[in-house]
């Protein structure tokens, strides 16, 4: 499924999750599905991730997934796949219908189909260069496979594509409706939008032929119940057009930015986060739901109250999960640690728009989602240089998420401390430090000197802490807490916490990270157990001490009247 509920639930569909073939070819012999005799099948399970094929663990290449299903309901259908990683190639009955690159947001294809019996193909390749996006080398596993789930359903000649509802705190509601009309001849239908239920208003509309138009219905909902993390009220949104349905959760909520403070529904927050990799050494990306709710649980019993779905768009299901728990999320697109030219020129900028475009179009009617942010430990210190001119481009891009949404704060995660030349483009600071960690201080600067210079060279906005932590080698302790121990990682992460806390520009953080995640091969030498061991659990969520210290400082910062 693609989240925890079926937004379309009066069209007919069958799911394609499941049993598939998958063919690994090596040496790239198949162009089309035709050509797949020429490789050896085995069975794969959808979604997931070849890498945890005990033969597959490094597999970085091209793999080609088959299935047979059956479709019985004839016309138009919507063939909706909800990640690939990373380049997509689709077939349906031999007939190509197009590729899709990036690894973490859905894409579809709408065409005509008989009842009876498909065979749908689709090539995979999960290789990243210097143009791709997330590029080669990146500190997380580049997994591949058909990685999140598969539908096709039925759609008439004219649908609902899909629909962002925005809600204030005083209950005013505005639904965009995005209808597509397949005809090539204009087509005039009833339109209306329901909440939880009750009838709100109701129009005709006029879609042109052959086009997707946006239609703005309003409504406005009596005694308001809001969305919060401590009581996280949820409404939906049903919008029908004819006979067909589309379901939208929303929260009535408000995300500010006012002098240093986050404010949400007004009153000022402090984020107690965690970072979270979509990682598990049995599933790759591909988490089944049960271990997403499971992750939920235990960040909320550390006391969190946001998650980073560190560097990509994360599974709807998990942000559905989000917005139930009332766990805030930073949402991100894979830009990490590119070059100025990778982000300021095409190709790689491109991706950046596009991958931004799909994120916000899919994520936009989540409460939980409280930031978006562009890129991660980029070059943003670099001078403006010839045909490189960063500035222009990171103006255009914020323009950008600013132009797709502009309810939520746009920023992007800075290593690069006050050389940063950018940073004041974003509307919160988000800094990545680890002081106590890869190093001891900054130009002489410690912790405590580092977070006052920035706040100093950004005197009017909040400073979000989005990574710092220390590795913690499961199981190794040492006395005193040496590097790799769990004593050094729960004491460093108490010293920096507590060093937070005395800032007032500080308006929160996010450990790095929630739980040990496998990396790429070739970092594998410089991170013991071929993992990222920074995690406050273990790859299989096992709790190391420094779980249980930020439990404690979490409690108390959660328990802080002010
Ligand atoms: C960086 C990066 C993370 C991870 C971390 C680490 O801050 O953003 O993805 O690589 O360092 O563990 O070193």
């Amino acid at each position: 499924m693609l989240g925890l509920y079926d937004r379309t639930p009066k069209r007919a569909k069958v799911t394609l999750d499941g049993w598939w073939e998958l063919c690994i070819d090596r040496e790239e012999l198949c162009e089309t599905p035709a050509d797949l005799d020429r490789l050896q099948a085995r069975r794969a399970w959808v979604p997931g991730c070849w890498n945890t094929e005990l033969d597959l663990q490094d597999y970085q290449g091209v793999a080609w997934y088959r299935r047979l299903f059956e479709c019985d309901f004839p016309g138009q259908a919507r063939l909706v796949l909800g990640a690939v990683a990373d380049l997509a190639q689709v077939w349906l009955d031999d007939q190509y219908l197009g590729e899709h690159e990036g690894g973490f947001t859905a894409f579809e294809f709408v065409t005509s189909v008989q009842a009876g019996i498909h065979e749908l193909v689709v090539r995979v390749d999960n290789r990243h260069s210097e143009t791709t996006l997330p590029k080669e080398g990146v500190d997380w596993f580049p997994y591949g496979g058909i990685t999140r789930s598969v539908i096709c359903e039925q759609v008439g000649a004219a649908f609902v594509r899909n629909v962002h509802v925005r809600g204030d705190l005083q209950g005013q509601v505005e639904a965009q409706v995005y209808v597509q009309n397949l005809d090539q001849a204009p087509v005039t239908l009833p339109l209306s939008l329901s909440i939880d239920g009750v009838l709100c208003v109701e129009e005709t509309v006029t879609i042109a032929g052959g086009e997707c138009q946006v239609e703005t219905l309003r409504a406005r909902i009596a005694g308001p119940r809001l969305w919060s993390p401590e009581q996280p009220n949820m409404y939906t949104a049903t919008v029908r057009l004819a006979e067909d349905e589309h379901q939208a959760r929303f929260g009535l909520r408000e995300i500010r930015v006012r002098g240093v403070d986050i404010l949400l529904n007004g009153e000022k927050i402090w984020i107690r986060g965690v970072n979270r990799h979509e990682d598990h050494p049995d599933w790759g990306f591909a988490l089944p739901p049960k271990l997403m709710g499971r992750d939920i649980d235990i960040i909320r019993g550390l006391n969190c109250n946001a998650v980073r779905g560190s560097h990509y768009p994360n599974h709807p299901t998990f942000l559905d999960m989000c917005d139930e728990a009332g766990l805030l999320f930073f949402a991100e697109i894979p830009a990490w640690q590119y070059s100025a030219a990778q982000l300021a020129t095409s190709p790689t900028y491109d991706k950046m728009a596009q991958t931004l475009r799909e994120m916000v179009d899919q994520q936009h009617n989540h409460p939980c989602i409280f930031t978006w942010c562009l890129h991660n430990e980029c070059r943003t210190d670099a001078e403006d240089e010839g045909d490189v001119d960063l500035t222009a481009a990171t103006s255009k891009l914020f323009a950008l998420a600013r132009s797709l949404d502009d309810t939520r704060p746009v920023t992007f995660a800075s290593d690069k401390y006050w050389r940063d030349r950018q940073l004041h483009q974003a509307d919160v600071i988000c800094l990545n430090e680890y002081i106590g960690w890869y190093v001891d201080e900054l130009d002489g600067a410690d912790f405590e000197a580092y977070l006052r210079r920035m706040a100093e060279r950004h005197p009017d906005k909040p400073i979000l802490i989005t990574e710092f932590g220390a590795g913690g080698i499961p199981g190794y302790h040492s006395m005193p807490g040496l590097k790799w121990s769990e004593e050094y990682q729960a004491q460093h992460l108490k010293r920096s916490i507590e060093t937070m806390l005395e800032n007032d520009h500080v308006s929160g953080c996010f450990v790095w990270q929630y739980c040990d995640i496998m990396v790429h091969p070739s970092r594998a030498l410089r991170r013991p157990r071929s993992l990222n061991n920074k995690g406050l659990v273990d790859e299989y969520r096992r709790p190391k001490l420094g779980y249980w210290i930020v439990k404690e400082l979490y409690a108390k910062i959660a328990g802080r009247t002010d």
